[in-house]
This record gives structure tokens, sequence and C-alpha cells, in this order.
């Protein structure tokens, strides 16, 4: 009894889990345990009255002694857990920190264009992505066999319907909503069925601007021009305009933007050419404002095509389109705080 008790208290000094010390609790005081052992190998029929009293007795104060033991040895290996767990708490560490939801930068500088816009009186109208051929190409001069049409390729439905192109196709439907004198922008998601690269989705946004009153002229179109380039860059940047050709214009002219990302020397996003077009723009052409029932004898008007995806880019230096419909906040969050 002696040896066994020397045993059990080696035994439970290297226990250093709860696992081990039932283990222990196991060997020595399960069913097939040392201590229950020895009172099923003893012949108790050679002992004595007395023999078999004292060796009952001891072998009560050892199973006493084993139990008190091991409960011990786990209650302490327990406190010690406990113990170790509060010391891992770190109460000085900073805390995890909340990921905020954050603008898109479209997002961001269409809120900032249709501010600007806004500004100049004009109204902001949103129309349908999804669009009748009619308002993305007739009412804008383009029927159906003119080769303009070969210029956007066009995501086509059923039904008439195609998802829409440019948001030009809002000229026609703002005309006969609001009549003239009318000044207004359409910003919104165009579709095309692009090959894609740095500087070409098949999903943009663009923002159209419509400005419809009697004797506006080119000088109108330039000054807006210019207030849109100087509140967006907030500094001075480079343009060139050029003749463009659009068949709801007349005459038409492409507004190019020295490209930010390189300054102008040429990159994968300006395709070596330093320039990226951004605005093309002219005077509504009397056909869209017969479409529109405005007569063309009386108003005039200019309207433009801001690419607000590629503005979105210039103004925030991001060099390949790609980034901006991949879907990882992790672009978001460079741009806007809170929201
Ligand atoms: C148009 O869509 C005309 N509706 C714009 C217009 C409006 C002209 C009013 C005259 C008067 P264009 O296809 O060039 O034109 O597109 C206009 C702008 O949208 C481009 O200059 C460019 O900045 C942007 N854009 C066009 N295609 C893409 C594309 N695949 N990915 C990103 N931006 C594009």
């Amino acid at each position: 009894m002696q040896q066994i008790k020397e045993q059990l208290v080696e035994a439970l000094k290297s226990a250093t889990t709860a696992e081990q010390v039932e283990r222990i609790r196991v060997d020595f005081l399960g069913r097939k345990g040392s201590i229950t052992l020895l009172a099923k190998n003893v012949d108790f029929s050679k002992l004595t009255a007395e023999e078999k009293k004292g060796f009952g007795q001891k072998l009560n104060e050892l199973k006493g002694f084993a139990t008190d033991a091991i409960a011990a040895a786990s209650a302490a290996l327990a406190s010690t857990a406990t113990r170790k767990k509060s010391n891992d708490l770190d109460l000085t560490a900073p805390g995890k920190g909340r990921r905020l939801g954050a603008l898109h930068p479209i997002t961001l500088a269409q809120m900032e264009l249709e501010d600007v816009f806004q500004g100049m009186g004009f109204t902001v109208v949103y129309g349908p992505e999804v669009e009748s051929e009619y308002f993305c190409f007739e009412a804008v001069n383009i029927p159906h066999d003119h080769p303009a049409r070969d210029m956007q390729d066009t995501f086509w439905l059923k039904n008439q319907l195609v998802m829409r192109t440019h948001t030009s196709a809002q000229q026609v439907r703002a005309l006969k909503r609001f009549g003239a004198p009318f000044r207004g922008v359409f910003p919104g998601r165009c579709f095309r069925f692009e090959s894609i690269d740095p500087s070409h989705e098949n999903t943009f946004y663009q923002c159209e601007g419509l400005y419809v009153d009697k004797g506006v002229s080119v000088a109108n179109l330039i000054a807006v021009m210019r207030t849109i380039l100087s509140q967006t860059f907030k500094r001075d940047v480079k343009v060139r305009l050029r003749p463009g050709y659009f068949p709801f214009v007349e005459p038409g002219f492409e507004l190019d933007l020295n490209c930010l990302i390189c300054g102008g020397k040429g990159c994968a996003t300006c395709k070596n050419s330093g320039w990226i077009e951004l605005i093309p723009c002219g005077l509504v052409h009397p056909e869209v404002l017969r479409q529109g029932g405005i007569d063309p004898k009386e108003y005039s008007g200019f309207a433009f095509g801001v690419g607000l995806t590629r503005l979105a880019m210039m103004k925030y230096g991001i060099r390949d389109i790609r980034y901006l419909n991949c879907g990882d906040l992790r672009v978001n969050e460079q741009f806007s705080t809170i929201m």
C-alpha cells in the first residue's frame, strides 16, 4: 500500500493536464485500478478477524488519500488554466477595428458632378438602364440602317429593348417630359459588348448633359465644359477639342483630357497616346429637337456625354478601369471614409 501511495504521488506530480489526472484516477481507482485490485487479490479466508479489520482500515485510508490527492491535483490544474487565460488577456491591446461602409469612387465622382450641375441650375434626371431601341437610337437620329449603330456594340434584349449603350437615350425622353427651355443631366450606367482593356469596360458610367434654350451656341457649351473641368479637378488640366462625329449633334466635338496617370507621356490607360477621350459634345441636331417636340427654328441647344467612369479614374488616379467593377472592398476603402 505504501508503494502504491508513493507511485500515486509521483504520478500526480508529473501530471500537467486534466486528461493526465483522469488517466491516473482510472489507473489507481478505476475498476481495474491498482488500489481496487488490492482488495480483489487478497485471500481473506487466510486472514484472522483482526487482520481483516486492519487491512480494511488501511485500504479505506489509501482510497481516501488517493481520492483527495486526485481531486486536489485537478483543482490545481483548473486554477492554473484560468490564471493562464487571464494572463493572456491584454487589456492594453487596441480594439478590433470596425469596417465602415465606403462609397464607390464612381459614386463619389457622380455626387460631386451632380452638385456642380445643380449649382448651374441643371436638373438631375435618372433614366432606365433597359431602354427601348427607339430612345437609344432612332430618337437621337440613328435610324435602323445608319452606320453609326456599329459605333456602339449593343446588348440586344427581346421586344425591341436594349441595355442602353449611352445616356443620350435620355435626351428625347427629357425633352418630351419637360419641354423647352430645359437644362438637365442624366447620370447612369451604360452597357456595351466591348473588349475590355485598362480604359474600356462593358459596364461603365456616363453623365449626359442637355441644355436647350433660345440662342444657345458653342460659346455656352465651352463655358459649361470649363466649369466641369475646373470644379472636378480643382487644378489646371490640359484638354484639347477636336471635331467628332455623332449623329445627334452638329457640329460635334471630342474633348480629350491630357492623361493624368502618365502626365501625357503615354501609358496603358491612355493607350500610349497621352490623351483620354472624356467628354464628347456638340450642338443638338435639329432632328433630335423635333423628336422631342421642340421647334428647332425657335430653340437650339448643346449636349455632352461625360465619361463618368473615366472621369473618376483621372480624378482619383486609377490606372485600370477593371479595379472599379472588381468588387474588392479594399478599392472602395481607399477613397471614402464614412457612409
Ligand atoms: C457617346 O456615348 C455619346 N452618346 C456621347 C455624346 C453625348 C456625344 C452628347 C455628343 C453629345 P462615346 O461612345 O464616345 O459617345 O462615349 C462617351 C464617353 O463615354 C467616352 O468619351 C468615354 O469617356 C466613355 N466610354 C465610352 N465607352 C466606354 C467604355 N467601354 N468604358 C468606359 N468608358 C467608356
